[in-house]
């Protein structure tokens, strides 16, 4: 019903992997964005199984209010910079590293778009997808202040994370630190 939807939050991040094998990984971006409270989807979408489906997406996601998509992909990694030809909105790629080549093919499938199809390319596996997640963030934040504090807040947070382990270390002293403990 119209009234119902209009109450629907819109996502504002498309999330989008190439496979549900990428998932694991893709899932920490999805992860920072809900603890951000960014309004976000996380679909499958393969550039080469679906590249219909793909182009659909990419296609429309600008129209569904999507602000920035993130997209994750392995090996020749073409959903990426497919999905960045074909939208205005910014793209941000993520490497997935898979089983071979350390993930290294589908970083340099990513930095290597051709001139006037920009992909930001933020790295590989789950420090690739929480920063993806943290710059889309970013990006939002600049027309969002209650944003821009989450994400000072999450500075914060790590800052503080930091200072205790230096804590504890400087505590116990190095020679019987366990860093897991
Ligand atoms: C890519 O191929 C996907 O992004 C995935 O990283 C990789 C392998 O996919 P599966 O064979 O595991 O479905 O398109």
């Amino acid at each position: 019903m119209a009234a119902e939807n209009s109450l629907e939050i819109k996502p504002q991040v498309g999330i989008i992997m190439g496979s549900k094998s990428d998932f694991e990984v893709m899932k920490n971006a999805a992860e920072v964005l809900e603890r951000l409270q960014v309004p976000l989807e996380v679909r499958i979408v393969s550039a080469h199984r679906t590249p219909h489906w793909m182009m659909e997406y990419a296609e429309e996601a600008e129209a569904r209010g999507i602000k920035v998509v993130i997209a994750g992909a392995g090996g020749s990694a073409h959903l990426p910079g497919m999905t960045a030809s074909e939208t205005s909105i910014p793209v941000l790629g993520v490497a997935i590293k898979g089983s071979i080549l350390d993930g290294l093919d589908a970083l340099y499938s990513m930095v290597r778009m051709p001139e006037g199809a920009p992909l930001a390319t933020l790295g590989i596996d789950v420090a690739g997808a929480k920063n993806a997640a943290l710059f889309a963030a970013r990006i939002l934040s600049l027309n969002d202040p209650s944003l821009a504090r989450r994400l000072s807040g999450y500075k914060d947070v790590m800052r503080a994370t930091v200072r205790y382990d230096d804590g504890r270390l400087q505590e116990v002293g190095w020679q019987k630190y366990d860093p897991k403990g």
